[in-house]
């Protein structure tokens, strides 16, 4: 769905997450966008559904294609990310898979970060390698080297930021630029932001990839992505490769992660006031070694994230004493945080990237990419904050107390012919 002008750019960000993305009202005069359950639209006539097949008239035609609620969705974010316009799809890794079937074929080459989630750099290693796309993985948080990696036939730059689950950051001013020289286009994933805490459009981006499972829908019971646009050319090529190869929305999802969206303002202001405070916390906690997170004078590019962000996020991650092991202890013994990967709810969670979401990457690859095997990334929701405290307090207290086998996790995961993401 394009974004209507009239509509947007008019109000702030809270408001623009409550209000933009509504349908008509009905003469009922519905607060919520309906569900438009149903898989195709009847015409009123042959001619009709023909001007509609052939673009000359709007109007539905099949929800593969397109749909209300779906289009109400898609409105919502792609006015809160300032874009031309946006595609719904049924998941984070559809709207990924459909970025790079869009703009990348044989002979093209990608610049992406290594620093991204497991699924997204996997795809261009073993995957889209079969179909004669090439991929170089660069750390993306020094500018020197997403100009050094370019080539004449770059056609992508592809970066997250804050990186999962690194929680270092790109600069995305200076990435589009570089992009821009080259002819390429930067793709920017801007999961771990939301556009609540930034536009990476704002900065020069093409396109901005959210899985909506995360931050815009916020309560860990659905799963969705979004591709936005920055204009009409990168609009019409990802809505045609999404409907073609059916990785579109479905009305009821759709719905429900409005219905998030509504009070994603309420969710991250509050997660990111618990997260600042978190990190403090751990920062100052005997039993742990190190802590990422932008809002701290100790992250590198703390300036940085004051130039392009809203906000510091709600994103940490960490690393504890005895490495590894006290992770793994740590993990074991939280009680109110839970143990499960994906972020961004309002429930925290707490996981381990090299065993998990990003045990997919070789272990080399890995470790070069900064996703040590002692990382312990936590995605801070809205609980108290004194409750959170107390009880990774009391979890971190735990590490030493008694000793945990460890298995190297290259072995562990030889074990797995295809380790998940
Ligand atoms: N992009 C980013 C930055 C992600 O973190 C994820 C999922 C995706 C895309 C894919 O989205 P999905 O298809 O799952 O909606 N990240 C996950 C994570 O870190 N833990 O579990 C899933």
């Amino acid at each position: 769905m394009k974004t209507d002008p009239k509509k947007s750019e008019r109000f702030r960000k809270s408001t623009t997450a409550i209000h933009a993305g509504g349908l008509e009202r009905s003469i009922y005069g519905e607060m919520s966008v309906p569900i438009f359950q149903s898989s195709t639209f009847a015409f009123p006539s042959a001619e009709d559904g023909a001007a509609r097949f052939s673009g000359e008239k709007p109007g539905y035609i099949y929800s593969r294609l397109d749909n209300p609620t779906v289009n109400a969705l898609e409105e919502n974010v792609a006015t809160l990310e300032g874009g031309f316009g946006a595609v719904a799809t049924a998941t984070g890794m559809a709207a990924v898979s459909s970025v790079y079937l869009s703009f990348l074929g044989r002979g093209d080459h990608v610049v992406a970060a290594s620093c991204i989630y497991g699924a997204s750099r996997v795809i261009l290693e073993s995957e889209l390698s079969r179909y004669g796309v090439e991929a170089t993985f660069v750390d993306s948080s020094d500018l020197v080297n997403i100009e050094k990696a370019m080539r004449q036939e770059t056609r992508m730059v592809f970066v997250e930021t804050p990186m999962n689950p690194s929680i270092r950051l790109t600069d995305l001013a200076g990435a589009a630029a570089i992009a821009k020289k080259y002819g390429s286009d930067l793709v920017v994933d801007n999961t771990f932001a939301s556009p609540y805490l930034q536009r990476p459009i704002e900065f020069g981006a093409d396109i901005v990839i959210h899985s909506l499972t995360k931050f815009i829908n916020g309560h860990a019971d659905v799963i969705g992505g979004m591709v936005v646009a920055r204009d009409q050319e990168h609009y019409d090529r990802v809505k045609k490769v999404a409907a073609l190869f059916g990785n579109t929305m479905d009305p009821h999802q759709a719905w429900l992660i409005l219905r998030g969206s509504r009070t994603l303002a309420l969710r991250v202001e509050r997660g990111q006031e618990n997260a600042m405070k978190l990190a403090r916390f751990l920062e100052s906690h005997p039993k742990v070694s190190w802590v990422s997170y932008p809002g701290l004078l100790s992250h590198p590019q703390h300036e940085l994230a004051k130039r392009q962000m809203d906000g510091f996020g709600c994103m940490i991650s960490f690393g504890v004493e005895k490495g590894l092991e006290g992770g793994l202890t740590l993990m074991n013994n939280v009680r109110l945080i839970a143990l499960a990967v994906s972020l961004g709810g309002v429930e925290s969670l707490i996981e381990h990237p090299a065993s998990m979401t990003h045990a997919c990457i070789a272990a080399e690859k890995r470790r070069e990419a900064g996703i040590l095997d002692e990382l312990v990334r936590l995605s801070v929701g809205c609980e108290d904050f004194e409750d959170l405290r107390d009880d990774l307090d009391q979890a971190l207290n735990r590490i030493g107390e008694y000793k945990i086998k460890i298995t190297p996790l290259e072995a562990e995961m030889e074990a797995f012919e295809e380790p998940g993401c």
